[in-house]
Order: C-alpha cells, then structure tokens, then sequence
C-alpha cells in the first residue's frame, strides 16, 4: 500500500503530546520499553511483591501454558493488606466506599481492612473453607465482596465472583462447573433506589447445585430474608477473632489458582479463565503502576467498573491494593438519584485518576455536560478507558469535559483473558490519538495477521494476535484444555488469538476495530462497526450508534445502523437521510448505511458491551436467539418493532 493509502485509512487527525509537567513526574519513562521482558518483570516481582520463598525462574514456557516465577511462595492478601500495616501505612484509606443510599458511606483505612479480612477468613474457616477450597462469591458493591475475595486468598482458596446481575441459572452454572463448596452472598443489594434479592436467587441456585454445602450470608438493606437451616449462616450472627495472629497467611506456590472468572465466548457456555497467584498479581501491580502513574501516597483512584468483572478484579482489589493505593468503591450507578451521582462522587473524595468504559462516556455525553459542570473536577489529572474501542468524539469529549483538557486519557486494551492491560498508552511517554489505543505494553509483543498467519503491513486490517507470554495471562479453562487451545492458540501456531480485529498505523500504534464477528464485508471492503459507529458518533444529533451488518445478496454484507439521538432532536426521515449521507461523507460512501433505526436504548450486556449479535438478528428479520445475558430484555423487542418500521433506503 502507498503511504497516501494507508493514510486515508487513519482519518482521525488530532495528536496530545503528553503535558511536559506529567512527563516529568511520571512512573514510566522511556528507557521502560528497552528492558528485556525477563529482566523487566524479574524486577517488578522482586521489587513488587513480598515473598515468602524467593523464585528459581522468572518463566517457563511450554504453549500454550506458562508459568511465572516457579518456586516462589507468596500470600496475596498478604502483599495486598498485612504488608502495608506493617510498614506503618494502617492509617492510609484503602477504600472510600460510597453506598447507592446517599450518606451511606464508610472509610475503611488498611487497619481497618485487615480486622475485616481476618474476621471473614476465620468466618470462612468455621464453614469449612480450607486451602484449595473453591468458593463463590454473590455479592454486589460492598466493602465485603473485596473483603471476601482477600479472605478467601489470605487462607489459599480459589473464588469465582460471579456478577450480581445474574440470574440464578448463570450462577448455578458457574458453582458446578468450578465445584463451589461454599457460596457468599448477601441479603438484597441496592439497585436505583429498588433492592435485587440476591439471596432469594442464591436460594434457586444453590437448589441446582449440590456441591454446595454451605452459604453465608452478609447483611447489607436489612430485608428479610429465609436462611435454611445447617445451611445458611449470617455473616453477622458468628462470634469470630479479627486479631491477625488468629489467622495468619497461607504461603502458596507461585502457581496455585487464584480464582477463576466467566466469560461468554462463541457458544452458549462460558468459560472459567483460571488466573494464577504470583504472575498475576505481579502483571496487575506493575501495569496498574506505570499506566495510571499512581503515586500511593497522594492519588485517589476510581475505576467504576463493577468488581464482579475481570476489570474490578484487577483494578479495584488486587492492584491497586498490592500497590498500597486508596481507591473509590462506589455500589450505586450514574445516574441515580441524578445524573451528576458521579461528579459529586469525584468532588468528594478529590479523585485523581478515573478509569471508565465507554459506554458511560457516551451516556453522560448524552445527558450533556452541564452535570459535570454542577462540580468541581479539578482534583482530576488522568483518565482511562476500557471495554469497548473508544470513538474519538467520546474520547474527546472526555477530555474537554471531564479532564478540563488537561489529562491525558489512556485507552488500555485487554480481555478477561489476559488478566492485565496489554495495549495502552503510557502518560507522560505516548502521543495520543483519539479513539487508538497505541502501543503494547513494556515487554508485551503485539501484532495484527492475515487469514493465512502473515504478518500484515501498516495500514492492513486483520487479526490482532500477542506472540509471547507475559505474567497475568490466563492459565487456561477451567476443566477444558481443548476448548482452551482451539479458541485461542489455533488461529496462528505459537500466536495468542485474541478474537479481535486491529490496524497499525504507520506509527506503529494499534487501532481496536472491535471483535472479529463485528467486522463487515461490505462488496469486499472490510468495514468495521467500531469505524461507521464513530462517524455516526461525530454528527452532533447523535447521542449513541451501533452498527452491524445484515445480509445482502448483492454487496454480501449491507450496514444497518442503529441510532441514539440526543436529548430534544427530532428522530426524522430528513435525519435519516442526513445521517447515511454523514457517514459517507466522514469514511466513504462504502460505509452508508442501508438502514438507519431510531432507538431510545442500544442493548447492551450487564458489562455494557453492545450485543451485535441481536442486531444482526432483527437485522435479518431473525427470531430473536438468547437475550438473558442482556442488562434491559425489553429494549430489543422494542428495536425490533422500530425496524420493521423503518424504510429501507438503498
Ligand atoms: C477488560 C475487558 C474483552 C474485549 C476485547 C475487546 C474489548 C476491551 C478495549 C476493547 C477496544 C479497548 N475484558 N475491549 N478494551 N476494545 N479498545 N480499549 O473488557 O473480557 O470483558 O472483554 O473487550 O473486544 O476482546 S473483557
């Protein structure tokens, strides 16, 4: 391709250097991409971590299985509590959590976090749990479910936290497939201003899962709740020591399973990605770190992301704790009671760094700045994105108007898969660019295949793949190492697969274009959804956009767009028109979508992924296939009504 071709592909334009003040005081400076990835995270686990054991090797290899520092011994709630009390850190505030009822709020200091830790752990030994225990996890945003999780790592047994949106079918699955012994719930969690009845589903789960002997019970509204007897204990009822010396930490090998999280793939059912102790915790300490330059001692950090997904799991508990940080814990949602729930939450507690996805990004673009402008936002001085691409008139709009312009947003690529970030800017080193997610991670080797396994030059579009392994990779599926080698490592002998599709520009950096089944294939021409839904994005009267493709007998595939409008527009025939011509405008008439449907809602999944799947479906006119997973069932069958209304233009 001519450098004129590749450079038509890449149409976003503008450039943020990092502010030469942020660049000064960062964690990572340049010399960090230049360390051999052995040496690299030789050091961070040596100057990361406490070890009971010092490791004999920094990583042995045998793909599509590795294993990090072998022979150490390590207690992760160790390195993420004890350690700090130790060193005289008990005062510093671990988590400022901020319950849904406003006024509802706790500030637990790192003292603080290890009484509750010991407590629960001795709590958990009295059911039974043992070192190699598989426990469940069933809770929503309180300090209990980190607080469990640490217990359940402090005495070496594994957990599953499975999400509190789901139902009792996903969670009986999920406790047989891990062979969960004990499950930890709650009475009912809080929901804008209405209680889920969260032991009321455990109940119809455990019915489906025998194996479970034991459910203990935290008490968080209050609402009566039946406990059966032998079985269900409250938290609160038992009479156990916090004194640490009851209950000291299990030395486990660098390899013993951590825990396991679910995620959906291709068929119907999910996969338990095992993440292992050392290598993990030493791949989120290091990343959280160098990509959100956290300075321990004076940052405050919010991710909002919900702990029951892999990014909690590595971004609220275990590295931002390993590295001694105070974090924002928040169980409520963004709007509720008003839209400006979350700026009152940043001016409250000073929140200095804020990782969100974006989809909340484009619904507080939607509600329009003026909420964010009711606080005082100037405590702020980095931003992080995660989940989906983001568009580039999302990513800046997030940058004028949540980080005043002034801080740098790091859009950090990774999947439950691999445990930590791997593709992300690093402020106060990376240009960035609006809707890229720039360079691999120190040490992490990236790149983009064709069809055949060849390496594709810049400009090309094709399957992103990582070609050697790095710490928090996941050890594998639960139960399934065919599944585990079929889906990931057959695509490109020796590559992992990442199910998603990217672009290199000439620069070297990397372009997300979504998950492979979202790119099209439109008269040959692959257009991804990601790149017509930021086109639709940029027209001032759209709030939000989701694109699929539908088959066509003459192009193969057509593009149908699915459209948000903003607050006080009107959803017309004119628009429409007006829409199909923008898009065609921004990337190329290629790209006009075939249909646009108005919709007040996109469905989503409970982690706020846009299912395409089901917009394929009324797309083509299907019957609608599984929607349970989805956050609002109603909102497809009322796209559907919408679309067969809808003209089809040509
Ligand atoms: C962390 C998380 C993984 C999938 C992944 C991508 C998509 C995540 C980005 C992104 C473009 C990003 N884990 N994804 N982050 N796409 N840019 N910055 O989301 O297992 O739930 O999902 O999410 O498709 O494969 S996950």
């Amino acid at each position: 391709m001519s450098d004129r071709a590749i450079d038509t592909l890449f149409l976003e334009e503008r450039r943020y250097p990092p502010p030469a003040e942020f660049a000064a005081q960062a964690n990572a400076q340049p010399g960090i991409y230049d360390v051999a990835a052995e040496e690299f995270w030789a050091r961070e686990a040596q100057e990361r971590v406490t070890w009971f054991e010092p490791f004999d090797a920094v990583l042995e290899w045998e793909l599509p299985y590795a294993k990090w520092f072998t022979g150490g011994t390590l207690n992760v709630c160790f390195n993420c509590v004890d350690r700090h009390v130790e060193a005289g850190l008990g005062d510093r505030v671990a988590y400022f959590w901020e319950g849904e009822p406003e006024g509802d709020r706790r500030a637990l200091t790192y003292a603080d976090l290890q009484r509750e830790v010991v407590r629960f752990a001795n709590a958990l030994k009295e059911l039974g749990v043992e070192k190699g225990s598989h426990v469940a996890l069933y809770l929503g945003m309180t300090p209990e479910l980190a607080i469990a999780m640490l217990a359940c790592t402090r005495i070496g047994a594994a957990h599953t936290v499975v999400f509190g949106g789901f139902s009792a079918e996903s969670l009986s699955d999920r406790m047989n497939d891990f062979g969960a012994t004990v499950l930890v719930t709650q009475d009912e969690a809080w929901r804008r201003g209405g209680t889920v009845p969260l032991k009321r589903i455990s109940d119809e789960a455990m019915a489906a899962a025998p194996k479970v002997e034991r459910c203990l019970v935290v008490r968080r509204t209050g609402g009566d709740v039946p406990m059966a007897a032998g079985r269900d204990t409250w938290y609160h009822e038992l009479d156990v020591s916090d004194d640490p010396s009851t209950c000291p930490c299990e030395p486990m090998d660098a390899e013993d399973l951590l825990f396991l999280m679910y995620t959906s793939g291709t068929t119907a059912k999910p996969k338990g990605i095992m993440h292992t102790t050392a290598g993990y915790l030493v791949g989120v300490a290091a990343s959280h770190s160098y990509i959100f330059d956290l300075k321990p001692e004076s940052d405050v950090f919010w991710c909002s992301a919900d702990i029951g997904w892999i990014t909690g799991h590595s971004y609220i508990v275990y590295g931002p704790l390993c590295n001694a940080a105070t974090s924002v814990l928040f169980e409520g949602t963004p709007d509720f009671p008003d839209k400006d729930r979350w700026w009152d939450v940043v001016e409250r507690y000073g929140v200095t760094i804020l990782y969100t996805a974006p989809t909340a990004i484009r619904s507080h673009m939607k509600w329009g700045p003026e909420y964010a402008e009711r606080h005082d936002l100037s405590s702020l001085r980095l931003l992080g994105s995660v989940g989906e691409p983001i568009n580039p008139e999302a990513w800046v709009w997030y940058h004028e108007h949540i980080g005043g312009g002034r801080c740098p947003v790091v859009d950090t690529w990774w999947q439950t898969e691999t445990g930590m970030v791997l593709i992300t800017p690093l402020p106060g080193i990376t240009t960035l660019k609006p809707g890229s997610a720039t360079k691999p991670f120190p040490t992490v080797e990236a790149g983009v295949i064709d069809e055949a396994g060849n390496e594709v030059g810049p400009g090309g579009g094709g399957y992103l793949v990582i070609k050697s392994p790095w710490p928090a990779m996941t050890r594998g599926i639960y139960g399934d190492d065919a599944r585990f080698r079929e889906t990931y490592w057959t695509r490109a002998p020796g590559l992992y697969f990442a199910g998603d599709g990217a672009r290199i520009d000439r620069d070297g950096d990397f372009w997300l274009l979504g998950r492979v089944d979202d790119v099209m294939n439109v008269s040959g021409h692959r257009i991804s959804t990601i790149e017509v839904e930021s086109a639709l994005v940029d027209h001032p009267n759209v709030a939000e956009a989701a694109v699929c493709g539908r088959a066509d007998a003459t192009t193969g595939q057509a593009i149908v767009a699915y459209v948000t409008v903003k607050g006080g527009v009107d959803p017309t025939v004119e628009l429409m028109a007006e829409l199909r011509n923008h898009v065609a405008a921004k990337i190329g008439p290629i790209a006009k979508p075939a249909n646009v449907v108005f919709t007040p809602e996109l469905p989503k999944t409970r982690s706020g992924k846009i299912m395409r799947r089901l917009l394929r479906d009324v797309a083509e006119n299907r019957p609608l296939g599984d929607t349970t997973t989805l956050a609002d069932p109603a909102v497809v069958s009322e796209i559907a009504d919408r679309a067969s209304e809808a003209p089809a233009e040509d």
